[in-house]
């Protein structure tokens, strides 16, 4: 049995805290949901709270390093009109952990073994302040190895976002939350098209409701690969209708293109936030029609969030690649 300090910032009113067992809820309502194991997934709400430098393991990551009271008051200092604006606890608690970790990096966890995901967990967690997955990329993926992946980010503070790319009707949206993955269970963000038009919101919602949980969708409004499709009429569109829904959290936004993430930045305005893929410290084309922009630049272009990758976890030393990331995006957000 562990202690965890518990906050459930979706609903405040339940706040919990050192907790020492809390009983994992049976997934409710669907057939197919699999079974929790009850020692790893202990910690069923929403982005815990937690002490960063008990983590750091005596490395000095930030002489101003600071604690989540102080990191609340600064939030509003620092991210301005975004922080007024923004209710979203979601979003809110994405900002408070950017101000307490003085990064902006969503790691984009792109490997295909759960013994590497969770080493770069280990080795890049100080230095990030969200943790992106794509569970169907993993060979050996199994329930029981990915709660623990799981509980290693929620130790580092982060929030953990599954990648897969809903399009489907809001019903099967729904059941795609469950099935074998269980995304539902596990994910505070899934990212989606609005392709299929809005009902897919509510879906993606209902999946978190099914086992009483809270979380956040990401609209794809533009993307960072050559060639896409998503042009400036559709990208409007996906805006006007995201910004009437409370559960969507944000955009992604190109990127690889301070332009466009300035031209979306004025749709969007500052009740939502932009995450942004196709970033690199080499800029220009990367692999398979991949783009990358520079990260200080998507900052100062506004882009809330800096999604990466291969820049962090194809460089020779990824703890030191993470931290530079981490630097520029918060010098960069200071200097916004
Ligand atoms: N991603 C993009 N571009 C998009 C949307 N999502 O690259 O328009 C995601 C990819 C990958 C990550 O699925 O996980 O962002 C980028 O990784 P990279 O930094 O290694 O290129």
């Amino acid at each position: 049995m562990r202690d965890v300090s518990v906050k459930n910032i979706a609903n405040p009113s339940a706040n919990i805290s050192n907790i020492t067992s809390i009983a994992p809820k049976k997934p409710v309502n669907s057939a197919n949901a699999m079974e929790i194991p009850a020692e790893p997934l202990m910690i069923r709400s929403n982005w815990p709270t937690f002490d960063i430098k008990s983590k750091l393991n005596g490395i000095r990551y930030s002489p101003s390093f600071r604690r989540t009271k102080q990191a609340g008051s600064m939030s509003g200092e620092i991210w301005g009109d975004l922080w007024s604006s923004n209710q979203s606890a979601f979003a809110r608690r994405y900002m408070t952990t950017v101000v307490e970790k003085e990064t902006l990096v969503c790691l984009a966890a792109d490997l295909r073994t759960m013994d590497e995901i969770s080493a770069l967990i280990t080795e890049v967690g100080p230095y990030i302040a969200c943790l992106k997955l794509h569970v169907d990329i993993v060979n050996d993926w199994n329930i029981e190895g990915w709660m623990r992946i799981c509980n290693e980010a929620r130790s580092q503070g982060v929030a953990i976002w599954e990648d897969r790319k809903f399009a489907d009707i809001g019903r099967v949206s729904r059941q795609q939350m469950a099935g074998a993955f269980d995304i539902r269970s596990w994910a505070d963000i899934v990212t989606a098209h609005l392709i299929s038009g809005p009902d897919i919101i509510q879906g993606l919602q209902d999946g978190w409701s099914d086992v009483e949980r809270d979380g956040g969708v990401l609209l794809l409004a533009q993307m960072s690969s050559r060639g896409n499709l998503l042009d400036e009429k559709y990208t409007k569109t996906v805006v006007n209708l995201g910004n009437k829904e409370d559960g969507v959290l944000g955009y992604i936004g190109n990127g690889s293109d301070p332009g466009a993430i300035q031209a979306l930045r004025e749709i969007v305005g500052s009740n939502r936030m932009i995450w942004t893929p196709g970033i690199n410290l080499t800029i220009g084309d990367g692999v398979a029609g991949q783009r990358y922009g520079h990260p200080r630049e998507a900052v100062l272009a506004g882009s809330d969030c800096l999604i990466v990758g291969s820049g962090i976890h194809q460089s020779q030393d990824r703890r030191v690649a993470a931290a530079e990331y981490a630097r520029i995006s918060w010098q960069a957000l200071l200097d916004r």
